[in-house]
């Protein structure tokens, strides 16, 4: 370590380190809109772009930039001098003179860091005139780009090309014209983005956003004519709490039941339950695969892909076509429970499909996306009609001024409300596979699962593989998530280096836990390791914890759909993928 000094305190800083990061080590917070440290991918974003990270190092004439200059011993910084406040007052004024001042009506407002930033330093006035774009507003199915609000940070270029590989975005134009854009300035639904949404969890201001299905779903809700029904995703229950000061991690499913109902929702189900209905299907194609390949038929596709995030869906029908017949042809939860409802419930309610809205709670960005998609459509009715993200129902119920805090927690309702601890876990990275391993193993052995913990399929490693033994039969299971590790593990084995039967990806770092529509979490690894423990904790605390052992999953078999991959599973559960 070497000595410095800060605002004439001493410090003990890392030799080498910038001053930015010096400064946060010791707790002294350096201002930047551009910077960006993510600890849980063990990457830093460092363009020295927006300068707002000026300081003085005395002895040295000009102002130096925080993050680009390295600290020596002894070196003297002032961060709260007039000349560092002022210029940085100066820097953001020539930001500002290039951005909309539209924040009454904007979709970040009160969650932006450039509206923050100017609220800090008091800014009054911008006494520079910019040059305003006027760029067309791009709005696909599930992410929004308004790039007059670009300030040009790159955040997204790092998680769009570095982090997740996809390479949907690129900077073009020079100066006030500067953006972010797909290739040749096409739409985001024309590139071979994902809608991953790690790009939005990311930008500090308005310019890449969620598409908001807030105010349909008030209008459903007002509307008498309609059954409004809600889903509520895995991942949701443990980071939801974080929007109301609760310690990431805490599990607030029943407050967020209640939320549901206060808000006028006619039943709240649990996604968890078309978890483990997926469980049935995938498990079943897997056997049959399995089954077929052990005794020699060499048609047969190894691994078996499983197929419930949609990011990972897009990403494969872009980037490996050719692979297409890996996927499980098993809709995610998020669809079949869509099907379900539209059909087995609403037949039960005695309504029309019109008349039924699905609408969706999930972490995902990309779910607005897979529930637009024609496969998912019956006469042009969607089985699943609106998708909001964890942090939109967090304004929804900001917005019905719910008072969270005092909200006593309710059950799902039944009967797409039961699910088993295989269902929770579907939200964090390794989680799909262990339940369908639980699922998977009892079928093909006919012997029970003693302890249903696999925890060599468990962690945050990037990616991981494990050999499970069922009952002498290796079987071999590849898990990845982030794109940037999905793309290696099935580059592996489109070169037949790795063989194995089932694999798991996960679009996001995490898996749901992360999604792109969860409360922010800024690359802290320690909130995702605290939301993922919940579900952990949630499984174990179920009784059921195997999807096979969910009586209500039973009952829909028996009662409606027979057994899993019949003729009516497929019609309802199954789907095709595209090149
Ligand atoms: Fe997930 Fe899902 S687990 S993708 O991460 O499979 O979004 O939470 O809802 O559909 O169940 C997201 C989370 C889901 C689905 C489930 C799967
Ligand atoms: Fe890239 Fe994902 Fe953003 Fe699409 S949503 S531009 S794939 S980071």
């Amino acid at each position: 370590t070497i000595s410095i000094k800060i605002d004439n305190k001493n410090f003990q800083v890392e030799k080498g380190t910038t001053i930015l990061d010096a400064a946060k080590s010791v707790g002294i917070n350096i201002p930047t809109l551009c910077y960006m440290h993510l600890h849980d991918l063990n990457t830093t974003h460092n363009p020295t772009g927006c300068r707002i990270c000026v300081v003085e190092v005395v002895g040295r004439k000009n102002l130096a930039l925080a993050c680009a200059t390295e600290c020596l011993p002894g070196m003297e910084i002032k961060n709260q001098t007039i000349r560092v406040l002022n210029s940085r007052k100066t820097i953001l004024e020539l930001i500002l003179s290039d951005h909309p001042t539209d924040c009454l009506i904007c979709a970040k407002n009160g969650d932006c860091d450039l509206q923050s930033m100017a609220q800090q330093m008091g800014i009054r006035e911008i006494h520079y005139k910019g040059e305003q774009s006027h760029y067309i507003k791009d709005t696909s199915p599930a992410i929004k780009r308004d790039m007059d609000k670009c300030i040009g940070c790159r955040r997204c270029l790092t998680m769009c090309n570095d982090v997740q590989t996809v390479g949907a975005l690129s900077a073009i134009n020079r100066g006030f014209m500067s953006v972010v854009a797909p290739a040749f300035q096409m739409n985001l639904e024309d590139s071979v983005c994902t809608y991953c949404g790690q790009c939005v969890a990311v930008c500090p201001t308005a310019a890449l956003t969620e598409v908001d299905h807030t105010n349909l779903v008030i209008r459903a809700l007002a509307d008498p004519t309609k059954t409004v029904v809600v889903q509520t995703a895995p991942a949701v229950r443990v980071a939801l709490g974080e929007e109301f000061g609760y310690e990431p991690g805490t599990i607030v499913t029943g407050k967020m039941t209640a939320a549901l109902k206060d808000m006028g929702f006619d039943y709240v189900f649990d996604t968890d339950f078309a978890a483990d209905l997926t469980i049935m299907e995938e498990a079943t194609e897997l056997l049959d695969r399995l089954t077929r390949y052990i005794n020699g038929d060499t048609t047969v596709k190894l691994p078996l892909l499983t197929s419930c995030c949609p990011a990972c869906v897009n990403f494969f029908e872009h980037q490996f076509p050719e692979m297409k017949d890996i996927p499980s042809t098993a809709r995610s939860p998020q669809q079949m429970f869509g099907a379900i409802a539209k059909t087995y419930f609403a037949d039960k309610l005695g309504i029309k499909r019109e008349n039924m809205v699905v609408v969706s709670i999930m972490p995902c960005l990309a779910k607005k996306y897979e529930c637009s998609r024609d496969e998912f459509k019956t006469n042009g009715n969607p089985d699943v009609d609106y998708v909001l993200s964890t942090r939109e129902l967090s304004r929804l119920i900001k917005q019905a001024s719910i008072d969270f805090d005092s909200l006593i927690p309710l059950e799902f309702d039944h009967p797409m409300g039961e699910s088993s601890g295989a269902g929770v876990i579907f939200g964090t990275t390794g989680g799909v596979i262990e339940a369908a391993v639980r699922t998977a193993y009892e079928t093909f052995t006919k012997q029970k699962l003693d302890k249903v913990d696999f925890k060599q399929l468990r962690g945050m490693d990037w990616i991981r593989e494990s050999t499970i033994d069922f009952n002498g039969t290796p079987i071999k299971i590849g898990i990845a998530h982030g794109l940037g590790n999905a793309r290696k593990l099935l580059q592996e084995i489109r070169e037949g280096k790795s063989q194995y039967h089932a694999i798991e990806i996960m679009a996001c770092p995490g898996g749901c836990i992360g999604g792109g529509g969860q409360p922010l979490h800024h690359g802290d690894s320690n909130i995702l390791l605290a939301r993922q423990k919940a579900l952990y904790a949630a499984d174990k605390a179920k009784v059921i914890r195997k999807s096979h052992e969910n009586p209500s999953i039973q009952k829909l078999y028996t009662e409606f759909l027979e057994r899993p991959m019949s003729e009516k599973a497929h019609q309802l559960l199954h789907t095709h993928y595209f090149d």
